[in-house]
């Protein structure tokens, strides 16, 4: 139960989409190729030379042809808010052409006019693990300096054409996830075991100067615009009480504040100096590029789906355990069906943490369970019983609650995937987020028609009463 005063009016609620997993139509409306056309498997596999049948965001959920109906879908649960990514390589099909795709931009007119009509307001996600492949393959994408050019190009024409429409900005999606998955969200060609780190700090230096140079161009073109970075949140605990473990904490946690600390002081900080020295990196950091960090974001976004422990005793880290971003299981908490751990408390640690850090805005941008549904009927209505993503998602925003009654300044909530979708780490459609059912399977097959689920009718009560039925 939350006190029914604590969520603010004004408050956003919504979803949450990426392009690459919602659009399909990937060669259609002059749209060139982006890195997730060539990736089948998602992050799990290897990327193939050219796009293959078998890769089920080619047509995704149809959102370039459906959007209307999905929105409408969205505004009957009281959405107030809905985050979407644009297509780079639909805007500019190559990443280093001099001229926009006009059919591109149209379609993101119509998508806002949709929105409009029902009162919804846009987040718009500037890049969702979306970069054109043309530049993976020609430039090595962000190790190359070219990059900023081309990401200024494409940020300042969204300014241009959508400044008006649109207030709520994501410069990148989690952007600490670059060390990880350097082809999926930096565009990086060369295979992770060759890179070096220098190589990959620089890419990691480009983003954050493209970033903050975004910031700089809004401020100039769309001066109503709110800026947000965004950040794969994980809140990092010790396995153990041992001092050397909560170490290993405050490293792993350096390794990823120092994403919103640059975005939220404009500069690096100390810590981060050290791990270059130490580690002989010599980054190209020009006095312009210095200058453009000052460029500081608005808001701060975040993802928020587990929380991960972490322990200094090699012999405790087994291979292939915690998760991309490294750690290793609590051994406290329940697991998703994907190893993913369940902790609504670790939510509101990591609201504390970033507004005590950074004492700005904070945006919930992604938050879900990912299941297997099962698709039944009642009284002649077709739906699925997600009782076990309604107790997540409730759980969750409870303790949004108590991260409001903590004096923590929260923007708004986009529960991810609010329609199934394609998975961004098995690049299946059984790893399901939605309110909404799509009928896609992972062979390809299915109507593709939508059915609303249970959790459907909760949200909108939800929405309607401001978080008070939670
Ligand atoms: C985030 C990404 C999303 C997304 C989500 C869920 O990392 O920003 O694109 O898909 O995770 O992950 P998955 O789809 O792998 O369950």
């Amino acid at each position: 139960m939350t006190d029914s005063t604590v969520f603010p009016d004004g408050f956003l609620w919504g979803g949450a989409t990426a392009a690459n997993q919602v659009e399909g139509a990937y060669d259609q409306g002059g749209k060139g190729l982006s890195v997730q056309d060539v990736m089948p498997q998602g992050i799990v596999g290897p990327r193939t030379a050219v796009p293959t049948p078998d890769n089920l965001k080619h047509e995704a959920i149809d959102f370039y042809h459906r959007y209307a109906e999905d929105i409408a879908l969205f505004a009957e649960m009281g959405f107030s808010v809905y985050r979407f990514s644009i297509a780079w390589s639909r805007i500019f099909p190559k990443g280093d052409e001099t001229e926009p795709n006009e059919e591109g931009l149209a379609f993101y007119d119509r998508v806002l006019d949709e929105l409009e009509k029902h009162g919804i307001e846009p987040l718009v996600t500037i890049s969702h693990y979306e970069t054109p492949l043309h530049l993976a393959e020609t430039y090595d994408g962000w190790v190359s300096r070219e990059l900023i050019g081309f990401y200024e190009r494409y940020a300042r024409t969204l300014f241009e054409r959508y400044g008006s429409r649109v207030k709520y900005w994501l410069t990148f999606n989690e952007i600490n996830s670059l060390p990880h998955a350097p082809f999926m969200s930096g565009g990086i060609n060369t295979p992770k075991e060759q890179l070096t780190d220098q190589q990959l700090f620089q890419a990691m230096h480009h983003e954050l100067v493209a970033s903050a140079l975004a910031t700089k161009v809004a401020r100039e073109v769309a001066p109503q615009a709110q800026i947000g970075c965004m950040v794969l949140a994980m809140p990092t605990y010790p396995l153990t009480p041992d001092p050397a473990d909560m170490l290993a904490v405050m490293d792993a946690d350096h390794g990823n504040f120092v994403f919103g600390d640059v975005h939220t002081r404009g500069e690096y900080p100390g810590y981060f100096l050290r791990t270059l020295r130490e580690r002989g990196i010599d980054l190209d950091i020009t006095d312009e590029d210095r200058e453009l960090l000052t460029n500081t974001v608005d808001f701060v976004s975040f993802s928020y789906y587990m929380s991960i422990a972490e322990t200094a005793d090699p012999a405790k880290r087994v291979a292939g355990e915690g998760n991309i971003m490294g750690g290793v299981p609590n051994p406290t908490l329940e697991v998703s069906e994907w190893g993913w751990a369940i902790d609504p408390v670790g939510l509101r640690i990591v609201l504390n943490q970033f507004w005590d850090r950074w004492q700005k805005p904070l945006f919930i941008v992604e938050n879900g369970l990912g299941a297997k549904d099962q698709l039944v009927e009642v009284d002649g209505r077709k739906t699925v019983i997600d009782d076990y993503r309604i107790a997540y998602l409730n759980d969750h925003l409870v303790q949004v609650g108590e991260a409001l009654s903590d004096g923590v300044d929260v923007l708004g909530y986009t529960s991810w995937g609010c329609i199934d979708i394609v998975s961004a780490s098995t690049a299946q459609l059984s790893k399901r987020y939605g309110f909404v059912y799509v009928d896609r399977n992972d062979d390809g097959s299915g109507t593709l028609e939508r059915f609303r689920k249970k959790s459907f009718d909760w949200y909108g009560d939800v929405i309607r009463s401001n978080g008070a039925t939670l």
